[in-house]
């Protein structure tokens, strides 16, 4: 599930937001307006549920014995927190209006942009690979974590 702001703010998927995306930032989050009274209320603002397929529903109950509890409210994104200034959950059209204000206060060096680390987005190419970048050299062809005492099988 994905945030519709990321989506919406973040128009080439690169997972930064630049100086022009910020711009747009207003512009772009009233698309997600949809009784057009300008400001944007938590329902507008969920993200649309995934369709199950049958197969995922039978999924689901099949493991129905397994404790599976869901978090009630997914974390919020860097960019809801500083939009959402008065931390309710909705954008008001005031807080709507200071959006490229408040998006620029992330940007903590001061480029006009805001980068990955700043925005709290993701590339799509990282989404892709499924984890975070990185490692560094030694990373990988080390001992597993929490090595097994004892010889390796064969
Ligand atoms: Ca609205
Ligand atoms: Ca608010
Ligand atoms: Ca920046």
């Amino acid at each position: 599930m994905e945030d519709p702001l990321t989506k919406i703010l973040d128009r080439n998927e690169d997972g930064k937001l630049s100086a022009g995306e910020i711009k747009r930032a207003a512009t772009a989050l009233l698309k997600l307006d949809k009784d057009d009274d300008d400001a944007l209320s938590a329902e507008e603002l969920k993200p649309e549920e995934p369709k199950k397929s049958r197969r995922q529903k039978r999924k689901e109950k099949e493991g129905e014995g397994q404790d599976n509890p869901r978090p009630p409210k997914p974390p919020k994104s860097p960019l809801m927190e500083a939009l959402d200034t008065n931390e309710d959950g909705e954008l008001s059209k005031e807080e709507l209006k200071n959006a490229i204000e408040s998006l620029t206060k992330l940007d903590k060096d001061g480029d006009g942009k805001l980068s990955q680390e700043e925005s709290g987005l993701k590339s799509k190419e990282e989404r892709q690979r499924g984890g975070p970048p990185g490692g560094g050299p030694g990373g990988q062809g080390g001992p597993p974590p929490g090595g097994r005492p004892g010889p390796p099988r064969r």
